[in-house]
C-alpha cells in the first residue's frame, strides 16, 4: 500500500522546498500584479514591485489580504484570469449577503484534488476503498473537495451529502463504505445513530474517517473512533484557499501537514502583523503559490495555531499546524456554518430600529450545537400584547434564517435581565469547550 500520494513532495528536504516555494512565489506575485488591479494598487501603495520579490525571504514585503478585501471585491474583483478560463466557483458558508466567492480553473481543481488525494492516502486510502462523502455538496467546499480527491485516488466515491442519517448507515452497510468523510459533529451523530439502530461498529466496514471544517477536541476524536470503530483523521482548509486539503493529518495524529508546495504558511501577531518565529502561537496566514484563478497573497485566515517543523514519524517533512485553537476575530462556527455576531446585530437593528441588549448562547447537547439568541425587550415593548411579542419572535426567527442559513432559538427576555458588563459587553457565550 502506498504510504504517500506524492512521496517526492511530501518528504522533500526543507532547502529544496524553500527553493520550490521561492520560484512559485516569484511567478505568482508577477501573475497577480499584472492581472488584478486591486493587488497592483495595494503593492504600489506600499512601494513594492514584483521585482522586489526574489524568494520567500521577501514575502514579508507584501501586503496582507483579509476577508474585508474579499467582500469589497465581491463577486469577482480579485479574479486573475478571464472568467472563460474558470470552470467552477465555491463560496464561504454562512452569509447570504456578500459571501467570498472563490473561482477555479481546471488546473486549480486538479491541484486541489491532488492535495485531498494526499489526505486520503495519509488516512490509508487506496483505490480499493469505498469513500462515503457526507459533507454537504454545493457551494460549500467539503463535498466536492473530498469528492475530487477520492476520484483522484481511484476510490469508489459515494456522493451521499449530509442528512437522512439512517439511510446513510444503510448505504454504508450495503455498499461497504470504508472511509467516512464529514464534519466531526456529523460523524459523532452518525455514531450515536448506529447505536440507536441497535448496530455496533462491527456491523460496519468503516476503517477511517476524514473530519474537518470545524473545531473538534481530542475527546471527541476518541469518542467518534470508538462509536464507529475507526481511526479519525483531521483535515483543514478554507474556501478562500481552495477548500479542504490545505493541511491534513497523518497516522501520528499530532497536527496537520500543510501542502507547502501550494501554500506558504506564516504565523503573525494578530494585533501588530509582525511575523513570529516558528513555534509561536499566532494567526495563520497563507499565500497560495499555484492558484491561477483566485490567488491570495498573505491571506489572514484569523485561525490561531502553532507551526512546527519537528520531524514527523510518518516521514513527511511538510510543516505541521496544530488544530486551530481559536480565532482572532469573533467568527463562530455553529452547526458547520460560519456566523459573525455582526450579522445578528444587522437583523436586530433592522427589526428593532436600534440594537437592543442581546446575548448569543451556543452550547452542544450530545453532538448537536444549540444556538440561542436572547434579546432584551425595552420597558414599553414588554407591555405589548403576547400576540405582538410572538409575532416579533417569529419575524426575528425568519430573518435570522434568511441571513445566516441556520435556525436560532429566539428568546425575548424581560428588561434588564441580561447581565451588564463593566467592560465590553459579553455578547457571545460559547459553552462548547472546543479547544
Ligand atoms: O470549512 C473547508 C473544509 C471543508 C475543511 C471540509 C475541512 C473539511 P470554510 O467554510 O471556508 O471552509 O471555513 C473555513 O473553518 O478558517 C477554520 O476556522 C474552520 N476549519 C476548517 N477546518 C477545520 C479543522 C471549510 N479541521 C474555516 N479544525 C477555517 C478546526 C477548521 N477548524
Amino acid at each position: 500500500m502506498a504510504k504517500y500520494w506524492n512521496e517526492e513532495i511530501e518528504t522533500m528536504d526543507y532547502e529544496s522546498m524553500k527553493k520550490l516555494q521561492s520560484e512559485r512565489l516569484v511567478r505568482q506575485v508577477r501573475h497577480v500584479y499584472d492581472n488584478v488591479p486591486y493587488y497592483k494598487n495595494l503593492m504600489d501603495e506600499r512601494g513594492v514591485t514584483p521585482d522586489d520579490i526574489k524568494g520567500i525571504e521577501d514575502l514579508h514585503k507584501l501586503p496582507f489580504i483579509s476577508k474585508a478585501d474579499l467582500r469589497d471585491n465581491y463577486p469577482d474583483g480579485l479574479l486573475a484570469v478571464p472568467k472563460s478560463e474558470c470552470v467552477r466557483i465555491h463560496a464561504t458558508s454562512g452569509t447570504t449577503g456578500k459571501r467570498a466567492i472563490a473561482f477555479y480553473t481546471a488546473k486549480d481543481i486538479d491541484i486541489w484534488d491532488d492535495c485531498v488525494a494526499r489526505a486520503i492516502t495519509a488516512a490509508g486510502g487506496t483505490k480499493e476503498d469505498v469513500v462515503h462523502i457526507a459533507y454537504g455538496y454545493g457551494l460549500f467546499t467539503g463535498g466536492l473537495g473530498l469528492h475530487g480527491g477520492s476520484h483522484k485516488v481511484g476510490c469508489l466515491t459515494l456522493p451521499v451529502s449530509s442528512g437522512n442519517t439512517e439511510r446513510q448507515i444503510q448505504f454504508m452497510q450495503d455498499l461497504g463504505s470504508t472511509i467516512l468523510c464529514c464534519t466531526p459533529s456529523y460523524a459523532a451523530y452518525i455514531g450515536e445513530t448506529v447505536a440507536e439502530m441497535g448496530l455496533s461498529p462491527d456491523d460496519l466496514t468503516l476503517k477511517a474517517g476524514i473530519f474537518g471544517a470545524e473545531p473538534w477536541t481530542e475527546e471527541m476524536r476518541r469518542s467518534i473512533e470508538k462509536s464507529l470503530g475507526i481511526k479519525a483523521y483531521d483535515i483543514y482548509g478554507l474556501t478562500e484557499t481552495s477548500g479542504p486539503g490545505v493541511a491534513f493529518e497523518c497516522e501520528c495524529q499530532t497536527g496537520m501537514h500543510i501542502n507547502e508546495d501550494n501554500f506558504i504558511a506564516e504565523i503573525i501577531d494578530p494585533d501588530t502583523g509582525e511575523v513570529l518565529p516558528e513555534g509561536s502561537k499566532g494567526e495563520l496566514v497563507f499565500t497560495s503559490i499555484t492558484k491561477e484563478a483566485f490567488p491570495l497573497l498573505r491571506y489572514r485566515t484569523r485561525d490561531i495555531c502553532i507551526l512546527t517543523r519537528e520531524k514527523c514519524k510518518c516521514g513527511r517533512t511538510l510543516v505541521k499546524m496544530t488544530k486551530p485553537m481559536g480565532r482572532s476575530d469573533d467568527m463562530l462556527i455553529i452547526k458547520g456554518v460560519n456566523v459573525f455576531p455582526s450579522q445578528i446585530e444587522t437583523v436586530l437593528l433592522r427589526d428593532f430600529g436600534a440594537t437592543p441588549n442581546y446575548q448569543i448562547v451556543v452550547d452542544r447537547v450530545g453532538t448537536t450545537d444549540t444556538f440561542e439568541i436572547k434579546i432584551e425587550l425595552s420597558d414599553n415593548m414588554f407591555d405589548d400584547t403576547i400576540r405582538s411579542i410572538e409575532a416579533l419572535e417569529k419575524k426575528l426567527s425568519a430573518d435570522i434564517v434568511q441571513i445566516l442559513g441556520i435556525r436560532a432559538k429566539i428568546s425575548l427576555v424581560e428588561p434588564k435581565s441580561i447581565p451588564r458588563s463593566e467592560g465590553k459587553a459579553v455578547r457571545v457565550i460559547d459553552k462548547r469547550k472546543l479547544v
